[in-house]
């Protein structure tokens, strides 16, 4: 216990809240600001054990994304940018939940299990977002970082993509850009402006586009990263930070809702945005003439990445595999899409943004992108090697040679450690003008099947187990069966249910060649959810 006697003293002024129980989920922790304080104590311990055992820098991120303001939670960041590796998640989950005079044998089993030499030193990296918690918050993680005299670099006010990014940097020895913000600007900046320099037609309608900044830190971020644009491209932002974080409006409010979010002032077609309250997420839209409010979700932006990609591969004569991974709620029209339009590989997940990136992975380029808007594209080793060899080839004709320089811009606007709304607005801002592709356009790809969400409040949600990437239920028996039954009622239609890993509910989706099909569709497997699965409290009720 010799290396852990400070810890019990210490962690006397983090004390946990008596039989409160968290569990390390698809986002890290997540609850009520005021419950937080131990678990990020903890989380600063844990970090400098995962820094000794790897040998590298790990971040933490105090942020609860696009949950209300009161709200707050953590994640670990991972050597190379990626998310926190499983097998940690559960060491995570334990310390979370252990009595505070067992804390340090639930270390010594982990420096045991890991095998960990306690005398590596340890390096840990911490940033926040901009909740009134965050700062006592990411305080109480530097107090665990500190006790085991681990080194620290607090970069105060990050978004989650930049504290990914700036970890990834200083575990490849600048590699992958300079671990700074400021390296991180002018990356993805200089990128972007190479990308358009070769748009000699695009107009100032062109080089605007309307911000909503969910009232976070991604606000701020733009703000700081606007001189790096040179005014090629003009954001004007809204809920910078005038109003209150994430409420009626960010990424998450406007994809639910299907509305404009409040406190922006755009004329109709205009292309807007919106991040959510952490910026890992984007989504586009605009309202048209008759006052329809039009969404370009992740799906639509994955379509758009992707057609651009498979051009670029096309003009380069390069033979790279692209692959486009999705989750089952992505919207059928945009897997025939790209399956039989475009002819791409398309993979489909279990939901959570981990899952996709490590299937992205097994390709030469993988686009991956969540239906809410997490996403980004992922080039392995050996295709960007590829790709610079025959942008630096003076024997490429110039053909091939323009596509493979634009490929390796690409590469450098998007943030491959994790999905970034900063960077995914710079490139798809890039595409829009190198295509001279107008929203309308980008929207009319595809029409999106109409669809609908519900949840369900069920007493255990945990009998509900999934397969086939979250679309079967393989439990409780005979649920499967009566979805299957439903479904065959309705044109085009699919549906499927799984249990929230971020709320105690069940969530059904359903899409269907009406939005009345898809409505009804989705209430009637509400009902066969509540039925089979326990439900609690008053029975669904029709939506019409
Ligand atoms: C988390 C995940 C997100 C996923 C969502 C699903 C990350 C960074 N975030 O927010 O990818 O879409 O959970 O929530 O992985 P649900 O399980 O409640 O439907
Ligand atoms: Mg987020």
């Amino acid at each position: 216990m010799a290396h852990f006697q400070e810890v019990s003293k210490r962690s006397a002024m983090h004390p946990k809240p008596a039989g409160l129980v968290l569990e390390y989920g698809t986002a890290g922790f997540r609850s009520n600001a005021k419950h937080l304080d131990h678990i990020m104590f903890r989380m600063g311990l844990l970090a400098t054990l995962r820094s000794k055992k790897t040998k590298a820098a790990i971040g933490v991120m105090v942020t609860a994304s696009h949950n209300p303001e009161e709200d707050n939670g953590v994640k670990l960041i991972d050597p190379m940018g990626e998310m926190l590796s499983a097998a940690w998640e559960d060491h995570a989950t334990l310390l979370a939940n252990v009595e505070q005079q067992d804390l340090p044998c639930v270390l010594e089993d982990i420096v045991e299990k890991e095998n960990i030499d306690m005398s590596q030193e340890a390096i840990v990296f911490v940033g926040k977002d901009t909740r009134s918690s965050s700062d006592r918050l990411s305080q109480a993680v530097l107090d665990g970082v500190c006790v085991l005299h681990s080194h620290n670099k607090d970069y105060g006010l990050v978004t989650t993509p930049q504290l990914h990014y700036l970890v990834c940097c200083n575990n490849t020895q600048g590699h992958y850009g300079e671990a700074t913000v400021n390296g991180y600007y002018s990356k993805l900046c200089q990128a972007f402006i190479e990308l358009t320099k070769n748009t000699p037609n695009r107009t100032d309608d062109q080089k605007h586009l309307t911000l909503d900044g969910a009232n976070g830190i991604g606000a701020l971020k733009v703000r700081e990263m606007e001189r790096h644009l040179k005014r090629e491209l003009q954001v004007s932002l809204f809920n910078h930070g005038n109003g209150q974080l994430n409420h009626q409006c960010g990424a998450d409010f406007v994809k639910v809702q299907q509305k404009l979010p409040a406190g922006i002032k755009v004329n109709a077609g205009e292309r807007c945005c919106s991040f959510d309250g952490d910026a890992d997420r984007i989504v586009y839209y605009y309202t048209d003439s008759d006052g329809h409010f039009h969404l370009m979700d992740g799906d639509k932006i994955a379509t758009l990445i992707s057609t651009f990609l498979k051009e670029l591969l096309i003009q380069a004569g390069l033979n790279l595999e692209l692959a486009v991974v999705q989750t089952a709620y992505a919207n059928g029209s945009s897997t025939r899409f790209l399956e039989d339009t475009l002819k791409l590989t398309v993979r489909c997940t279990k939901t959570g943004v981990k899952h996709l990136h490590h299937v992205a992975q097994e390709f030469d380029i993988g686009v991956y992108f969540e239906a809410n808007g997490h996403g980004t594209v992922l080039f392995s080793k050996s295709a960007e090697e590829k790709i610079k060899q025959l942008a630096d080839n003076p024997n490429t004709d110039d053909g091939r040679k323009r596509a493979a320089i634009l490929l390796c811009h690409t590469i450098n606007v998007i943030n491959q450690t994790v999905g970034d709304a900063i960077a995914d607005m710079l490139l798809v801002e890039a595409v829009l003008a190198l295509k001279g592709m107008t929203v309308q356009q980008w929207d009319a790809i595809y029409t999106d099947l109409p669809n609908r969400q519900l949840k369900v409040k069920v007493s255990d949600r945990r009998v509900i187990n999934t397969a086939d990437a979250e679309r079967r239920a393989v439990s409780p028996a005979g649920l499967q069966e009566a979805i299957d039954a439903l479904v065959k009622n309705y044109r085009h239609a699919r549906s499927f249910v799984r249990p929230s890993g971020t709320e105690d509910v069940v969530r059904v989706y359903a899409e269907a060649d009406t939005q009345e099909s898809a409505d009804s569709l989705a209430h009637q497997v509400s009902l066969a959810v509540y039925r089979l699965a326990g439900g609690v409290g008053n029975e669904p009720k029709p939506l019409h």
